[in-house]
């Protein structure tokens, strides 16, 4: 089976698909050429929303090209179950794929386009972020933060006790933050920043992460510090 995975590599929803693939030690070719800056032409046969990620999938004479991280996701869980990133006890099966789209919609749309979309895409047009924006974004982090803490509790892990789909669904967007110009800190949540600190050190996902370092650095991002904008 030949996968081809579509998107640029700083998006939270590529990083989580990235993520996955890493962690299943799967091999895949990956076009970035395909961003929210810009897609090529007859992108929409891949994805018709012209967003990303898409995975495009070839076996035996079979293509199917799937858009939407999540379902990409689910493709993928299908396609390699080991390691498993989907609970089985029912109610924390549930509880995960809750968590991830918590993280793809409330979190993306607030904390991921509040801070890196306003900051980073307002520099590659060449143009001023708006901090209110930002300051609106952090609040709103703060509820992120309020919702997750519970769930998380004192446990390594948001659901069950292994490295789910819902960590990798809801932490990708903080390293989308930070890329921007906030690192989380122990005193915005231990717990929550312990979760990142997991991932951010895990031996087939630091990688990853690094090689994000490097892009931001050969983009020359100009990257602002927002700590200031925190409320
Ligand atoms: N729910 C989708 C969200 C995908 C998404 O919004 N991707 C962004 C980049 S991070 C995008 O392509 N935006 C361009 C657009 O909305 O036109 C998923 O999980 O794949």
């Amino acid at each position: 089976m030949k996968l081809k995975l579509y998107g640029a590599m700083l998006s939270p929803f590529v990083r989580k698909v990235r993520m996955i693939l890493a962690l299943k030690n799967i091999d895949y070719e990956i076009d970035t050429n395909v961003s929210p800056l810009g897609v090529p032409e007859g992108y929409e046969k891949i994805h018709p929303l012209k967003k990303i990620p898409a995975l495009v999938i070839e076996d035996e004479g079979r293509e199917l090209a799937l858009a939407d991280s999540s379902a990409i996701a689910a493709f993928i869980e299908k396609h390699q179950p080991s390691p498993s990133l989907y609970p089985a006890d029912p109610m924390d099966y549930g509880q995960a794929l809750w968590l991830e789209e918590y993280g793809d919609t409330f979190i993306a749309q607030n904390c991921t386009f509040g801070v890196f979309g306003n900051v980073f895409f307002s520099w590659a047009r060449g143009e001023t972020y708006d901090p209110e924006k930002v300051k609106t974004a952090f609040k709103l982090m703060e509820e992120v933060i309020a919702y997750i803490e519970p769930i998380l509790g004192r446990r390594d892990w948001l659901v069950g006790d292994a490295l789910s789909i819902a960590d990798i669904g809801v932490v990708t967007h903080f390293f989308n933050v930070e890329h921007a110009g906030y690192r989380l800190t122990e005193a915005d949540s231990p717990t929550l920043y312990g979760l990142k600190k997991r991932i951010e050190e895990h031996a087939q996902l630091a990688p990853l992460l690094a090689e994000e370092r490097i892009i931001i650095q050969k983009l020359k991002f100009d990257c602002p510090d927002l700590t200031a904008l925190r409320p």
